[in-house]
């Protein structure tokens, strides 16, 4: 593979050719009319604008893409995270030009892509499920039959959906019927696909994926967990590996069963498989997620893989090059999603200029992001800004060099997710690792984030009030200098 085209913008455009640069490979940026001047565009050997900035009209024009990548001579397409990542049709369209599409094949990505279709798949397998419906269910009746077996409260999903859409909650057997029908109409207009399927509610249930990696000569690994319960609307917020609560014996069950849903559907190349975990630590398969995910720092931290070289090897044929016991976790690694958003104004985005952007530095941290300053946020896309990566030889150092960090990054011009991301970090039951997917609902409100402010406001003023009275007894420099001259 000599030229790959990355099919994607921002941080996760330019995360793909960083690596690909280093493995000698040429790299091709499209982009959209709003991102001319963006870094993954100067990053790359060569650039093409392929349309409007709506992502309906530039990176989604797989097609166009796919035109773009033949006159360049392309031999590998990129898809990133999102846009057109899942879309089995454009995997099946690269594949038919003649082109190597760096993920899973169109029917891996088919198959998980129907949750019904996905729990077929993976029956054989003897990998635990919520109980529930195997199959779609249309019918009121049978669906009485299913609550009265399994109890209340019950979650109707769509099996189109994922990602949290298409869920309804139903408490009692008399909200059953308003409800199924609900979720068949929703998942209809949603998705164009009305099948539902009906699983036990899980209460306060914890989000542990696994990692997997797979080679096109029957080889799947795992790279351990990612804890990502912590989640605002579905969007997650904090991502770390390993998560706190796995026991060794557990890890490796689950991770065991990853790699049999990997295998289930003939997965080649990087994928994450999603499970909920009970406060009792039963585990159950909820998806597979058939892309490189934004939080695969975490993993590459912890085991020492470059999960794109890997992506891009796999791809181009070769064999893994390590097997499951080369692999072991090395220290602890946090990740902090920042987003131009508000979380003083319901986290609504918060687009405009970067006006100051300053990355913070320092031992342990690694900043995936794709902006620099002065550039604007444009509204047309995801408005996440980076993503803070910390990685330590144990959960409170990488915690503490994350916080760190929070406080050094220098972002003005528009609000960010970064207080909250601190809120999170310093909150009790963060720290104590005692939280589930309910942690921000059970914990946020905007109240924490400025009295927390207060605080700091509270505390500068005391310390400028301490400076004031060293200074005016003509001691302070000595004093500060005997402190160590500043500190880390
Ligand atoms: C569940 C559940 C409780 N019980 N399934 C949400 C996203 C999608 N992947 C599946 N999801 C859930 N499925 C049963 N049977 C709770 C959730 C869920 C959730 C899962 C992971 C992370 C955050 C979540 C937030 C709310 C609900």
């Amino acid at each position: 593979m000599k030229k790959i085209l990355v099919a994607n913008r921002g941080e996760i455009a330019l995360r793909v050719m960083r690596t690909a640069r280093r493995m000698g490979i040429k790299t091709v940026a499209v982009y959209s009319e709003v991102d001319r001047r963006s870094p993954h565009v100067l990053f790359a050997d060569e650039a093409v604008c392929i349309g409007p900035p709506p992502s309906s009209q530039s990176y989604l024009m797989g097609q166009k893409i796919i035109e773009v990548a033949l006159s360049l001579g392309v031999d590998g397409i990129h898809p990133g995270y999102g846009f057109l990542s899942e879309n089995a049709a454009f995997a099946q369209a690269v594949t038919d030009a003649g082109i190597i599409f760096i993920g899973p094949s169109p029917y891996s990505i088919e198959v998980m892509g129907s949750k019904l279709a996905a729990k077929e798949a993976v029956k054989k397998f003897n990998i635990p499920m919520v109980p529930g419906t195997e199959g779609a269910v249309s019918d009121v009746e049978e669906a009485i039959e299913v609550g009265r077996t399994v109890g209340y409260p019950l979650l109707v999903k769509a099996s189109a959906g994922g990602g949290g859409k298409g869920m309804r909650i139903v408490e009692n057997e008399a909200e059953l019927a308003s409800q199924m029908e609900r979720a068949i109409s929703e998942a209809t207009s949603a998705f164009g696909d009305g099948s539902v399927f009906i699983e036990k509610y899980v209460g306060s249930p914890r989000h542990i994926e696994i990692q997997v990696l797979a080679d096109q000569h029957g080889n799947t690994v795992h790279l351990f967990e990612r804890e990502c319960s912590v989640q605002r609307r579905h969007q997650k917020v904090v991502e770390e590996a390993p998560s706190a609560i796995l026991t060794p014996e557990i890890r490796m069950a689950m991770g065991a069963d990853a790699v049999k849903v990997a295998q289930s559907c003939d997965y080649t190349g990087a994928g994450t498989v999603e499970f909920l975990v009970d406060e009792n630590l039963n585990y159950y398969f909820l998806e597979m997620n058939t892309r490189l995910q934004v939080e695969h720092p975490v993993s590459e931290l912890i085991t020492g893989v470059d999960l794109v070289e890997q992506q891009i090897r796999v791809a181009r044929g070769e064999k893994l090059s390590f097997s499951q016991s080369d692999l072991s976790i090395k220290g602890h690694a946090l990740e902090l999603r920042v987003y131009a958003e508000d979380p003083l104004n319901d986290f609504l985005p918060s687009i405009g200029n970067l006006s100051t952007y300053r990355r913070p530095i320092g031992e342990g941290i690694r900043v995936d992001d794709g902006f620099e300053q002065g550039m604007d946020i444009p509204i047309y896309y995801d408005p996440m800004i980076a993503k803070l990566i910390a990685f330590g030889k144990d959960r409170t150092e990488a915690i503490a060099r994350l916080l760190r960090a929070i406080a050094d990054y220098e972002i003005e011009g528009v609000a960010t997710t970064l207080p909250f991301g601190r809120f999170v970090l310093e909150h009790e039951a963060f720290l104590s690792g005692k939280f589930d997917t309910h942690f921000v609902q059970n914990y946020f409100t905007k109240e924490a984030l400025t009295a927390g402010e207060a605080d700091e406001d509270a505390v500068a003023a005391a310390l400028a009030l301490q400076v004031y009275l060293k200074e005016k007894g003509g001691c302070m420099y000595r004093r500060w200098a005997e402190r160590g001259g500043g500190g880390k």
